[in-house]
């Protein structure tokens, strides 16, 4: 096992990485900008490294200034988080040419899923089902793409090869607005993602954004960790997620999680990863794989009792990964509200010094937050501030939990969107469960 790993990111999720490895004994070195020396993951760490200032670009997403930051500490991992270099395959070769262990896939493997394209081609190869559409990139000449669209049925989606995450995509209605709107995608792909690569598929009009977890040791054990209902959103930001996904088929999720499970054998996929998938009319459509630890990964973390972290940490040290899919259980309901700095009403980033923190407790409750009596939120990154996570034996229980810890919640001196989670735990639409990823959009659209 690892004696020491230098963690290359911030907020919750640098200190949730902490507490794995202080369970498994390891060493922790943080890195931090000039924003967030008075941290409290940087005051918790072993050791922690300056890497630059405020600006993600010249700190979190510094390369250099991480891989020298990991040989002056004498490091043997590096674990990336979520976002800033995460998914940077570039960056995972760097870390590994430099002679430590990058704690997530190989970096062929982050550039393979990066590119749509060749995501969607792995996954047809593996019988992951995926959205009807082009077969890889579109072809340059126009009757070529019109025959693809008739073929396909409209509406039809336009996406950039290198994008995802809702970067990079245009509707198309009509034959009359198609031509133009693959040129434009095109473009702007090119000066995006410097790949001007775009492909087709049906536009599904109103979908529920379902993911399903996996875990796998990059050889023949992989294990699928069931699914998280991610649909209540806003402009592709997450803001409430649950496990398991209300009013789902379980017959149909094993079918769905065992063709993930074997996609992943199939790549040689190592550590933690996610299939995201539109779901429609019973059926799963694959769009996109994060091959990083998500936000919302404590909501499997609670049905199942795994910690993912602290596998993704075993897995990367080639310890034996011994979890079977028959040792995998599923049991209760779990949600997560993501709270952020921020207008509650216009959403704009709220951040500034907190002059009143409480957190709520008690039976089911889990608070992931690195923020405290006094911390100054920068202004310099995402708004996400903390995640109240809630776990009951019944989806009934675990909201009923989460309204009580919401009531309980206390945070002055920046806004939050707290009012607007009290806001939807009262939701008969929520409550009902099964809500499609235009529904936050729509309600608050209807807002006076
Ligand atoms: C789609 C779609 C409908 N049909 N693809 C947006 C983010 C990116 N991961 C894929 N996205 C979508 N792809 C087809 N064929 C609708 C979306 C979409 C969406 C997906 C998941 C969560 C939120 C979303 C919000 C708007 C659009």
């Amino acid at each position: 096992m690892f004696e020491k790993i230098l963690i290359a990111n911030r907020g919750e999720i640098a200190l949730r990485i902490q507490r794995a490895c202080r369970e498994l004994g390891i060493k922790t070195v943080v890195v931090h900008s000039e924003a967030d020396r008075e941290a409290k993951y940087v005051r918790l760490a072993d050791e922690s490294v300056c890497i630059g200032p405020a600006p993600s670009r010249e700190s979190y997403l510094n390369m250099p200034a991480i891989i020298s930051a990991a040989e002056v500490t004498d490091s043997e991992a590096i674990h990336p988080g979520y976002g800033f270099l995460s998914e940077n395959a570039d960056f995972a070769d760097r870390v590994e040419k430099s002679g430590f262990v990058f704690i997530g896939p190989r970096p062929d493997t982050i550039r393979l899923m990066g590119d749509k394209v060749s995501a969607k081609h792995a996954m047809i190869e593996a019988g992951v089902p995926v959205v009807p559409g082009s077969e890889g990139a579109l072809p340059d000449d126009p009757q070529e793409i019109i025959r693809v669209a008739r073929e396909v049925g409209y509406p039809v989606i336009i996406k950039a090869a290198g994008g995802g995450g809702g970067r990079g995509m245009r509707v198309v209605y009509t034959e009359a607005a198609l031509l133009n709107a693959v040129t434009m995608t095109r473009s702007e792909a090119g000066a995006a993602f410097n790949n001007p690569e775009v492909y087709m598929e049906k536009f599904l009009e109103n979908p529920r954004h379902i993911e399903i977890q996996v875990l796998a040791d990059g050889g023949r054990n992989a294990v699928w960790l069931g699914e998280r209902d991610c649909s209540m959103q806003r402009r592709h930001q997450k803001v409430i997620e649950e496990a398991p996904a209300p009013g789902v088929a379980r017959r149909l999720i094993e079918r769905i999680g065992d063709r993930c499970a074997d996609a992943c054998r199939k790549m040689g996929y190592r550590g933690a990863g996610t299939f995201e998938f539109l779901y429609e009319n019973g059926e799963f459509y694959f769009i996109e794989m994060n091959t990083r630890i998500q936000v919302e990964h404590p909501v499997t973390e609670l049905i199942t009792g795994i910690d993912l972290v602290q596998q993704q940490i075993l897995i990367a040290a080639g310890e034996k990964f011994t979890l079977r899919q028959r040792d995998i259980a599923f049991k209760g309901h779990a949600i997560e509200c993501r709270i952020n700095a921020e207008d509650p009403f216009r959403f704009v980033p709220s951040p500034g010094r907190i002059t009143n923190w409480h957190t709520p407790g008690g039976p089911g409750v889990r608070i992931d937050s690195h923020a405290f009596n006094g911390y100054f939120v920068p202004p310099n990154y995402d708004s996400m501030i903390a995640k109240v996570i809630t776990y009951g034996d019944t989806r009934d229980q675990a909201l009923a939990r989460m309204r009580i810890a919401l009531s309980e919640m206390v945070v002055e001196g920046i806004s939050t969107n707290i009012p607007l989670h009290r806001e939807l735990l009262q939701d008969s639409r929520f409550i009902e469960g099964g809500t499609s990823i235009h529904y936050l959009e729509n309600k608050l659209a209807q807002r006076p």
